[in-house]
């Protein structure tokens, strides 16, 4: 559940994030594989090398993505919902991998925001994170 001050904060830092959705996106994504190699094997059709077009473009619809569920605190699995029912029924990304790639996300946003982030902005995010997980996962079955 997100306090308001969570919200805060988190709108707060999507600011950044949201008007560079490229370089954010590719680099937690680059993240994530080096990270988690097991990651990998979601995308057998991608040109794995690091900033390789595809992983820029896949990384900006997945900050994008998540535009959406800031820009609906309020309601994200409303804000998520085609997605959710993509990656349920066509992705089937184990569930593992939702935390793993908050992670990478956070990492991503302290590298660019001169780190370490604040616990509250941390705590803020995660919680978002997880939030956006829970969306994605909810109708597996
Ligand atoms: Ni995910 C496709 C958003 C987590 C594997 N994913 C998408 C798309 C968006 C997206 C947006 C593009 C949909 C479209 O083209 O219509 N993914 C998100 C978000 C999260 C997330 C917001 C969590 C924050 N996805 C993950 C994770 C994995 C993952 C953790 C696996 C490790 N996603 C995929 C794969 C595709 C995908 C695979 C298809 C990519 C392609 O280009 O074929």
């Amino acid at each position: 559940m997100l306090t308001e001050d969570d919200k805060n904060h988190i709108r707060a830092i999507w600011g950044h994030v949201s008007s560079n959705p490229e370089l954010y996106g590719a680099e937690a994504l680059t993240r994530l594989f080096a990270a988690h190699h097991t990651t990998k094997t979601y995308f057998p059709h991608y040109d794995m090398s690091p900033g390789s077009a595809q992983i820029k473009a896949h990384g900006k619809k997945v900050v994008e993505a998540i535009t959406q569920a800031v820009n609906n605190l309020d309601d994200i699995a409303g804000a998520l919902a085609k997605l959710a029912d993509l990656h349920a029924e066509k992705l089937r990304v184990d569930p593992v991998n939702f935390p793993l790639l908050g992670h990478c996300l956070l990492v991503t946003i302290a590298a660019h925001n001169r780190g370490p982030l604040k616990p509250e902005f941390i705590l803020a995010l995660d919680k978002c994170f997880t939030s956006i997980g829970r969306v994605l996962i909810a109708q597996y079955r």
